[in-house]
């Protein structure tokens, strides 16, 4: 993993974002911040923060891999400091990165100094108990998600990666709302945390000279702010027809299943009945709601159980898709040293995360791999973090990066948009592709996955944001998540909430500190440079059933885009794949364009009323 600066991918990297002490428990003390004189002094400046910064992050690394692999009070308070420590010196040079400020500077010096001054995920304030102090409460959050369980009142205690299986395969409400209800218990007591994290987060930003924490974090996208802000909208804008009519088929086919009294046929969904802890991704109700004449007949989960998948060989089938591109083979650390399956007799952090320990070839996974279809997706998606970060090791440290957050999220998904029945028969999974009549019931399930996901990805950061710039108050923060989960998804609660509750802790990455609207760029992206790779492979057909497997040219352009890491602006990067500087959610609506027009269909014929 990487400091302060970039990367994302890893969870552990934000988290040591979060943290910091000094080394021997000394105090790093505050740089000087009178200003800078030249452009030499910002060059030399620049190269001495690289050594400090990476230097500290291959401990950091090592620390928090520790501490996500066993969960204990001594490997947290390990986390802790080393968190400490690194936001301390990351919060120094970001102060003393702004001073160079209006000066004539190289454009790779200023790029750099523009990342160390606006890279932060967690600024802690310079008064080091305050940064003590907010590093504690970051890792404290870790754990409380890590180590959460549920007990049924039978005694069965379920971790988050069981409740989950369970709400995927179960169709008893009953069930599924003890699952959904018994998991958020485990975020009642992170709620005061939280709210000490944002103030302290704030004013560390403040110090660093944003107007708040969102600001600071909408400024990492070689924009304005605001725009970037008004860049969402308009990409939203743009999908939500798509989604409302996604949404409107799916509240009905769920009405017959369940009934008026579980599933009424109109306003939002209830969130226990779409096969996710979060209603995030729909794909696991795909039975439920397949199209009578156009299901495809196959399932990836069954397809894996009948061909003796294990868990390392779901990663050896996803890793074999990269080097079919070209990529190198994975080194032999990365297979002994992550973590693939749930250990039975310690506490780890299940949610899946890639790493990257020396900024060099120690990459690795965590992941408690269950052997489904859906996690065959997530492996390809790790994958693609790892083959990232080995890609741009050769940048310098400050561009060890994607070039912005959703670029990171969005390789391993391009990847595994190309598992295509056409694919799955050439590794041997299936036997007969299913022919054109069939796409109806593939594209479904892939818009149950990628289209239901969208305002998710959208609405959590709407909802911090908001927390951040003060707008919505900690009395209302599970009333005004609530209130944006039914805006953007048309979902609600299953059963009342109230202030007590705490939902947004409920899901990873609140308690976590990983941004998300990266996940919603990488919905966007995916569909961009899936597109752009199937032209260059030269396929002709449509591009939901187009697969680069095997094709070196395609692979040889990405590789150009990911070894360019985060060296320049990220529209130049998007050029390299696609040819244009444009984020653009039409390669969306063209690949779902069929599926569009059939939804519409059914939902006029059964006259559905749209909306909620
Ligand atoms: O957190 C992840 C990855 C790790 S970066 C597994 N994802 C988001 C989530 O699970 O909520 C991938 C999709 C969205
Ligand atoms: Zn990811």
């Amino acid at each position: 993993m990487k400091l302060p600066f970039k990367q994302p991918s890893q969870i552990a990297l934000v988290v040591s974002v979060a943290l910091g002490l000094s080394a021997c428990g000394q105090q790093i003390k505050p740089v000087a911040t009178a200003p800078a004189v030249d452009a030499k002094a910002a060059a030399e400046f620049v190269n001495d923060a690289e050594v400090k910064l990476e230097a500290l992050s291959i401990e950091a690394s090592r620390a928090e891999w520790i501490y996500s692999n066993f969960i204990t009070e001594d490997t947290a308070a390990l986390s802790a400091a080393m968190g400490e420590k690194t936001t301390s010196m990351s919060v120094q040079l970001a102060t003393q990165a702004a001073t160079f400020a209006g000066l004539k500077l190289d454009p790779v010096v200023a790029r750099k100094l523009n990342s160390l001054r606006s890279s932060l995920i967690l600024p802690a304030p310079l008064d080091p108990a305050k940064n003590a102090e907010l590093a504690k409460i970051s890792s404290e959050l870790n754990g409380l998600y890590g180590k959460g369980k549920y007990c049924f009142a039978s005694g069965e205690c379920m971790t988050q990666t069981e409740l989950s299986a369970l709400m995927a395969e179960s169709k008893d409400p009953q069930l599924l709302l003890e699952a959904w209800q018994g998991w958020r218990q485990i975020a009642k007591p992170m709620r005061s945390l939280f709210q000490r994290e944002v103030e302290l987060a704030n004013e560390g930003a403040r110090d660093l000279g944003f107007a708040d924490l969102s600001e600071l974090w909408r400024s990492q996208y070689d924009m304005k702010p605001q725009e970037f802000s008004n860049e969402l909208d308009r990409l939203w804008g743009e999908i939500k027809p798509l989604y409302d009519s996604l949404h409107c088929y799916v509240r009905g086919e769920l009405n017959e299943q369940y009934g008026d009294e579980v599933a009424p046929k109109t306003g939002p969904i209830p969130a226990h009945l779409l096969g996710n802890m979060w209603a995030q991704h729909w794909g696991t109700i795909y039975n439920s709601v397949a199209p009578k004449d156009a299901d495809p007949g196959f399932d990836v989960t069954e397809l894996l159980a009948k061909n003796g998948y294990d868990e390392v060989k779901m990663v050896k089938q996803a890793e074999s898709f990269f080097t079919s591109l070209g990529f190198d083979a994975l080194p032999e650390t990365f297979w002994s040293r992550s973590l693939f399956v749930q250990p039975k007799d310690r506490d780890v952090v299940c949610h899946a995360s890639a790493w990257d320990l020396d900024n060099q070839d120690d990459i690795r996974i965590k992941m408690c791999i269950q052997k489904t279809a859906e996690d065959f997706t997530v492996i390809h998606h790790e994958l693609g973090h790892n083959f990232y970060q080995r890609a741009y090791k050769n940048q310098p440290y400050i561009f060890k990066g994607s070039a912005n957050d959703g670029f990171h999220e969005a390789i391993g998904d391009t990847i595994a948009l190309s598992i295509t029945p056409k694919y799955l028969q050439q590794i041997g999974l299936l036997e007969t592709v299913p022919d054109a009549s069939k796409d109806i019931g593939l594209l479904l399930q892939q818009a149950l996955n990628k289209i239901a996901f969208m305002p998710f990805g959208l609405m959590i950061d709407q909802w911090r944001w908001q927390v951040f710039n003060g707008q919505i108050k900690p009395e209302d923060y599970n009333k005004a998540w609530w209130d944006l989960r039914e805006k953007y998804q048309g979902v609600k609660a299953p059963i009342e909430r109230t202030e007590a509750d705490f939902d947004p802790g409920a899901k990873y990455h609140v308690p976590g500190n990983v941004p998300y609207t990266r996940y919603f760029l990488a919905h966007v992206l995916q569909f961009q440079f899936h597109k752009a790779l199937c032209d260059i492979a030269g396929d002709t057909g449509p591009v939901h059933r187009c697969s680069i497997y095997g094709n070196k040219e395609a692979g040889a352009k990405l590789n150009q885009m990911l070894e360019m890491g985060a060296s320049k602006p990220w529209p130049e990067a998007l050029e390299v794949v696609t040819g244009t500087q444009q984020m653009d959610a039409k390669a969306v609506l063209d690949y779902f364009a069929p599926l569009q027009t059939w939804l519409n269909e059914q939902n006029t014929q059964a006259q559905r009323q749209c909306g909620w």
